[in-house]
């Protein structure tokens, strides 16, 4: 049998001698770069530089190691085509039949604080992506490699029948291809992020999805859609998708939606809180001296749609606060952690699935660290982008329109309401007091219709709105909203202001006895 040749450039040098060791064993022929042929010979293998197999000097910074016909020409001819075997023959080439790349880890490079430009320019490999798209190109003769993960599958091939499959050398075609157009959107995606003073823009003005497959879902929405879960390449620490599943059920698509929905509100408080999540929207929330305090005052708004739950806390869960959740029926749990007695108390209920995400670490959120998008919108045939709605407001950026002016506690009640409107719904009204939502109205057509449903709930629930305070995610356009939350009790409410009428609103609370605060932001959430 023809002696087979492999070619083996990488920069990821992880399992890369036990590789060529095995192929040596199998009469492979090694064919190296500089770096590579380096260590392959260091642990005594037999190995031609590249440079001697084309008679050409690596140069340029090694930016020209193997872009020479006699390492293209090798991958690409058609075995089967005897006019390329032919032209081979003729200007003396050798075929390649198995080729080992990885990459200059761009996208490592980039995703490292204060890479410069230059960095990343260094790190865009040429060459290797060539050789794969030629090896993949020519997927019948030649077998590519660009992961570590395929070097065990293919020596197994290569031992049992002394060649791959064309299965094999397929799948690892396409994985080829896959890998080639991550890499550039890898790219792309940071040279159209950079702006002028070197900083990168929220979302990149050319938009490549640099997503991986994480797992294909049992289905989406409903039982008729199918669906599947991607991740960032570089996930923002402290995301939904850098969480562990310790137990319970697989997650299902509405699951990660709500998860995802409480794990991020959860998360912008810094005292002990708990999010109960349900079909997207908070219908409890509350802060307290501890997590079990936090859970059984978040519960307290709405046990009714409890029920079924999604519950996110930002504290380690300990047994105190895994005793009352595993009360009642819940879908998922997450938390930063779970003590030992948590986890001994959610072991019987073996469906419920517990998640542990670690917080992002403190100061400013690096939304970018993890080249996060912000918000993505699928609409028919497009697709719509926009920054992550991550307005912080701080207290001293409120302006009070009213004669009567809040106290600090409820002050301090405005801002966790105001804290928990940017993650319900629109129109969305936020009715809490002593730091937890009393009454949650979210996702109608009509603010007046979400002030309604918000007193509504909280009648339901025996929650007294007396003296109560209320967020509400826009202006009022008409005074009649104000009135509703005033005939419901309410003492004081956060809007963002701005509206034709203010003056009739402001009017209006003023009649009523209500201290009324301006945020100059609004919190639109569809
Ligand atoms: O600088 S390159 O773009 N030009 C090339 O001709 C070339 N050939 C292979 N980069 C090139 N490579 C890359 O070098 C491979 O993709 C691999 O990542 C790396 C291996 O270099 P070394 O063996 O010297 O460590």
């Amino acid at each position: 049998m023809t002696q087979l040749t492999a070619l083996i450039s990488v920069s990821d040098k992880t399992g890369i001698v036990d590789f060529a060791r095995a192929l040596h064993a199998l009469n492979v022929r090694l064919l190296s770069t500089g770096g590579t042929a380096k260590l392959l010979a260091d642990a005594g293998l037999p190995v031609t530089e590249v440079a001697d197999h084309t008679g050409f000097p690596e140069m340029l910074d090694g930016r020209v190691k193997t872009l020479h016909p006699k390492i293209h020409g090798g991958l690409l001819a058609r075995r089967d085509v005897p006019e390329h075997m032919k032209a081979l023959a003729d200007h003396g080439i050798a075929t390649i039949d198995i080729l080992a790349v990885n990459l200059y880890p761009f996208e490592a490079t980039v995703a490292k604080a204060g890479c410069t430009l230059e960095d990343a320019i260094e790190n865009i490999d040429i060459g290797g992506p060539a050789m794969v798209r030629s090896a993949a190109k020519n997927w019948k003769d030649v077998t590519v490699l660009t992961d570590a993960s395929q070097y065990a599958g293919v020596l197994e091939e290569l031992k049992a029948a002394g060649k791959t499959s064309d299965q094999t050398r397929f799948a690892c075609s396409v994985a080829a291809f896959n890998r080639i157009a991550q890499y550039d959107a890898a790219i792309s995606n940071y040279l159209s992020a950079r702006q002028d003073d070197g900083s990168l823009a929220a979302y990149p003005a050319q938009m490549n999805s640099t997503f991986v497959k994480v797992q294909d879902l049992r289905y989406g929405e409903n039982s008729h859609q199918t669906a599947a879960l991607y991740r960032d390449l570089y996930p923002a620490p402290g995301s939904i998708v850098t969480g562990k599943q310790l137990q319970g059920k697989e997650l299902s698509y509405n699951n990660i939606a709500d998860a995802d929905a409480a794990w991020e509100c959860v998360k912008s408080f810094s005292a002990p809180a708990c999010v109960i999540v349900k079909h997207a929207n908070p219908c409890g929330v509350a802060v307290a001296a501890t997590p079990a305090e936090a859970y059984a005052k978040a519960f307290k708004t709405d046990p009714t749609s409890a029920f079924g739950g999604i519950i996110a806390f930002n504290r380690e869960v300990d047994g105190a606060a895994a005793e009352l959740v595993s009360k009642q029926f819940v879908e998922v749990l997450m938390a930063p952690g779970f003590t030992a007695e948590a986890r001994e108390i959610f072991k019987s209920k073996v469906n419920v699935r517990l998640m542990e995400i670690a917080l992002p670490p403190g100061g400013d959120t690096p939304w970018l660290q993890g080249r996060n998008l912000g918000d993505s919108k699928r609409i028919g045939s497009g697709l719509l982008l926009q920054s992550a709605d991550n307005h912080f407001l701080k207290a001293s950026d409120l302006k009070v329109v009213t004669t009567l002016q809040p106290s600090a506690q409820q002050l301090e009640d405005l801002m966790f309401a105001w804290t928990v409107a940017q993650y319900v719904k629109s129109n969305a009204i936020v009715f809490c007091g002593g730091g937890m939502t009393l009454g949650v109205g979210a996702g109608q057509m009509s603010r007046v219709d979400s002030t309604k449903i918000a007193a509504i709930k909280a009648a339901n629930a025996s929650l007294d709105l007396k003296g109560s305070v209320v967020a509400s995610d826009a202006f009022f356009p008409f005074r009649d909203g104000l009135d509703v939350l005033a005939d419901a009790g309410a003492s004081c409410v956060i809007q963002p202001g701005g509206s034709m009428r203010d003056e009739e609103v402001i009017a209006a609370a003023n009649e009523r006895g209500v201290a009324m605060v301006f945020t100059g932001v609004r919190h639109f959430r569809h």
